[in-house]
């Protein structure tokens, strides 16, 4: 089985001539010497790439919503703020083969004629921030960067920019006002970056498993990129599982495989002891998934078909001996936390989420906080906010109701949290 994406991951990484020894730097001189920009994008948009940062959108569709024909300065951005809950595989990717992303880069950019490119990098990724520093410096000696690259007259600078710690950077729009020295509070779109980015120009923000990617299209082809995958949606993809699982950990599979084979052949199923009970499929801003979708495929619309979203594909397992309610407390209170306050329902309605979840969690929930938090769940949601924060946050805690309902029915019942005596007997 082929693993594009990660078979030349390596601690510490390859270095420019390792990597240029194993094909690497090939698809940026084809690219910049032999296709037209255009014909890049055309390429991308046949492969059928979807965005690997949770979103699922047209790679190629989005590139080629650029405008081409304007004067001044268009931008290519890698989001590498990468902090969604139990979301590690970007990190993988910055820390064990920084080229990659770089050639990936150098090829997007050169596909919508950018003049400048940053990486927007999580404040926390410290050994990934050292990695792409040394490769960015690498990459303009070798001429693959700066001025007049590979003698062909197209120009390319690229920067390292790590924020300062907020989940909210990670949002395009409010990615690029950070940028641009504003506070991180998203924009209105329309209009969308590709016309009006950063400074009001063209810009382009794709994720960095998304960039990997990049290369090996070019190189190999949009037909190749197709048949790695068991569904329409092409490639393979970085998954991962978190929680009581006997093995966790981030793996590049073909995209598709099912909930089953990644929980109990990948992740080595449940520790003694702990029964599988839930799953969220892409970071924390999804809905859960439970025991009847075992069997479904895991790519966009295999996920969304069973009431979730693939997301980020990296997964928390829930298992019966965490509490439901605990667990979603402890979610909303890191949404309530990241929350930029510039919106009334966001800023105001997660935190009181997170109130009446600790208070249920505490034994002092009423029956009718369900329906409050019930109705929550719809004004918080999709169109009645600034961004997709609150509509993220939603997501668990919506599904956790349906799923299990009979577990905060118990909280306010006995007053109490029925997994206590287990935290108790964990701690004594
Ligand atoms: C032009 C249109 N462009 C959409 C572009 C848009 C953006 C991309 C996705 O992210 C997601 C959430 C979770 N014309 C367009 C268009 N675009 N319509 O496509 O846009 P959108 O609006 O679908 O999503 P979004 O608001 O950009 C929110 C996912 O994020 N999520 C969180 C992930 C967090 C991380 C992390 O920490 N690293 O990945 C978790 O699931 O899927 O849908 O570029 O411009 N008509």
């Amino acid at each position: 089985m082929e693993r594009p994406l990660t078979q030349h991951i390596t601690f510490p990484p390859l270095g420019l001539r390792q990597y240029e020894a194993v094909g690497g730097y090939q698809a940026a001189r084809k690219a910049i010497r032999h296709m037209q920009p255009q014909e890049v994008t055309a390429l991308v948009k046949d492969s059928n790439m979807k965005g690997r940062g949770g979103a699922g959108f047209s790679t190629g569709m989005k590139w080629s919503f650029v405008p081409m024909n304007v004067q001044g300065p268009k931008y290519l951005i890698c989001n590498a703020d990468e902090m969604e809950p139990g979301t590690f595989k970007d990190r993988w990717l910055l820390e064990g083969n920084p080229h990659q992303l770089i050639e990936g880069m150098i090829v997007a950019a050169y596909a919508i004629q950018a003049t400048e490119s940053f990486v927007f990098m999580r404040w926390a990724y410290k050994v990934a921030a050292e990695e792409i520093r040394k490769a960015i410096q690498e990459a303009y000696d070798a001429g693959y960067l700066g001025k007049n690259i590979l003698g062909t007259g197209y120009s390319l600078e690229m920067h390292l920019h790590t924020g300062v710690g907020r989940y909210m950077c990670g949002e395009e729009t409010a990615l690029l006002n950070s940028l641009e020295g504003k506070r991180a509070t998203p924009r209105s779109k329309p209009p969308f970056p590709q016309v009006s980015g950063l400074f009001g120009k063209p810009t382009i923000v794709n994720n960095v498993e998304t960039l990997c990617y990049i290369p090996h299209i070019v190189n190999k082809g949009a037909d190749w990129f197709q048949k790695l995958s068991l569904t329409a949606d092409g490639g393979t993809k970085i998954y991962g599982v978190s929680g009581h699982v006997k093995n966790p950990g981030a793996w590049e599979l073909p995209m598709g495989i099912t909930l089953r084979e990644l929980i109990e052949e990948h992740a080595g199923g449940m520790q003694d002891g702990y029964r599988f009970r839930g799953v969220l499929p892409g970071g924390a801003s999804t809905d859960f998934l439970v025991e009847e979708h075992m069997d479904i495929q895991l790519d966009f619309a295999g996920v969304a078909a069973a009431g979730s979203r693939l997301g980020t594909g990296t997964m928390i397992v829930l298992d019966d001996q965490t509490c439901p309610v605990g667990f979603v407390h402890n979610l909303e209170h890191f949404f309530a936390q990241e929350s930029c306050g510039f919106c009334t329902p966001c800023r105001e309605g997660l935190p009181w989420t997170e109130k009446l979840l600790w208070a249920i969690e505490q034994g002092r929930g009423r029956m009718e906080d369900l329906e409050l938090l019930e109705s929550q769940t719809r004004l918080l949601g999709p169109g009645n906010t600034f961004c997709a924060l609150a509509p993220g946050a939603m997501e668990p805690l919506q599904s956790a109701l349906k799923y299990f309902r009979e577990d905060f029915e118990r909280h306010i019942k006995e007053e109490g949290c029925p997994y206590n005596h287990h935290h108790h007997h964990l701690h004594s």
